[in-house]
């Protein structure tokens, strides 16, 4: 008989990769959305799968906890994968409060709609390695020490935390992934490694000059997301719960990631100056493409992280194959794309 998933956060860069999976894996699967002004289905249909009859679409708050026991109680999942979140770790030092809402208790709705419903359901909570913030050992892995470093960060340290409460208390099949940044062509443009894939695009098609960033030295365990996906299906397919690493093991600093996408469009950087004052030249030009504003840095920073997904390549025979130079193509080119036919989510 085929298994039912509710996503939360369908909308999202993970959501819509891991109901691909789930749909070609026979799945029937109920992805979220929160109603909003004008439809947020880009990343769905730019996969080609609004349409799978094997997929509902269901409005949904995750702060709601009405709705939550309603959408539980209808679709009876097998399991629940909760990528619902407020994820812009810079926003959340301006939206402390929503984001404790909605990233660190929302996912208590979804842990009581399971108890209340049904215990025998698997779920997946999305924590994040910005929960080791400023990071205590190198690399970072399940026993690390936590010292989350922005709002975001200590919100899905409580949700972590309570689904581990959750499994001990009450029983629950509650497994945490705890992943690495992971991007792709589908990644929010809010995020840098997007930023800059975009910006890239436009300085190739003569659409911008200046790409503004913030922190240049700050390093990033960049994935794919398809891949990191396919590891959260592989967690609740496991004998028992538990909590799991997902990372590639190599870290880069956003410099790094700059002149890599910028190099993907012919562009040969010169880096010049030093903080606040750095830029990086055209060196065939001499014109400056790259400079640091101030408004990008966040009050406090997560300076580098670098994981070890050694228990995931144990249990669950996971690991990361796509390199980061092959991933920042991939972007570039669909960001070439998305510029040259006039839109750019
Ligand atoms: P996105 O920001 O792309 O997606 C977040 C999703 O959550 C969107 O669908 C968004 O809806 C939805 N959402 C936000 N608020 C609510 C709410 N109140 N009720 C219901 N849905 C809501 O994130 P990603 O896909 O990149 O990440 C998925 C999850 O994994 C997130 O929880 C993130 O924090 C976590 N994570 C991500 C990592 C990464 O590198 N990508 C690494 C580690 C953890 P809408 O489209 O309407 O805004
Ligand atoms: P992060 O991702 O905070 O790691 O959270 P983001 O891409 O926003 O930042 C990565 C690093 O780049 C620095 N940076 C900039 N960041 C943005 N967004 N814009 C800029 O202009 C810029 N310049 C420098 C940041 O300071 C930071 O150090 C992501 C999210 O997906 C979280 O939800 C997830 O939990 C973690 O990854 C793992």
């Amino acid at each position: 008989m085929s298994e039912t998933a509710i996503i939360t956060g369908i909308t999202g860069q993970d959501g819509a990769y891991l109901a691909e999976l789930l749909l070609g894996k026979g799945y029937t699967v109920y992805g979220t959305y929160r109603r909003t002004s004008s439809v947020n289905f880009w990343r769905m249909q730019e996969l080609g799968i609004e349409n799978n009859p094997n997929l509902h679409l269901v409005e949904f708050d995750l702060t709601d906890l009405s709705t939550t026991i309603r959408l539980v109680q209808k679709s009876k999942p097998d399991e629940i994968y909760n990528l619902a979140a407020q994820s812009f770790v810079g926003v959340s030092f301006e939206q402390p409060i929503t984001t404790g809402e909605i990233t660190g208790l929302g996912a208590v709705n979804l842990l009581e709609s399971i108890r209340i419903i049904n215990p025998g359901i698997r779920f997946y909570q999305a924590s994040t390695s910005e929960m080791f913030g400023q990071v205590q050992t190198i690399p970072q892995n399940e026993q690390t020490r936590f010292y989350p470093r922005s709002p975001y960060g200590v919100a899905k340290l409580y949700a972590h935390w309570m689904t581990v409460n959750y499994r001990e208390a009450y029983n629950i099949f509650g497994t945490s992934g705890i992943l690495f940044n992971h991007e792709s062509p589908l990644r929010g443009i809010e995020f840098v490694t997007r930023k800059i894939t975009d910006a890239a695009a436009k300085m190739h098609l003569g659409m911008l000059d200046v790409l503004e960033l913030g922190n240049l030295d700050a390093k990033r365990d960049w994935g794919y997301a398809p891949e990191y996906v396919e590891g959260m299906w592989r967690m609740l397919q496991a004998d028992e719960p538990g909590t799991f690493v997902l990372a590639t093991g190599r870290n880069q600093s956003v410099r790094d990631f700059v002149t890599m996408a910028l190099k993907a469009v012919h562009i040969d950087l010169a880096w010049e100056g030093e903080g606040q004052k750095e830029k990086g030249i055209d060196r065939a030009t001499g014109k400056t493409v790259v400079a640091v504003n101030p408004r990008f840095y966040r009050p406090a920073e997560v300076e580098q992280l670098i994981g070890d997904a050694g228990l995931a390549r144990e249990v669950l025979g996971w690991e990361a194959h796509t390199s980061l130079e092959d991933m920042c193509r991939m972007m570039v080119e669909a960001d070439i794309r998305r510029n040259r036919n006039g839109y750019c989510y």
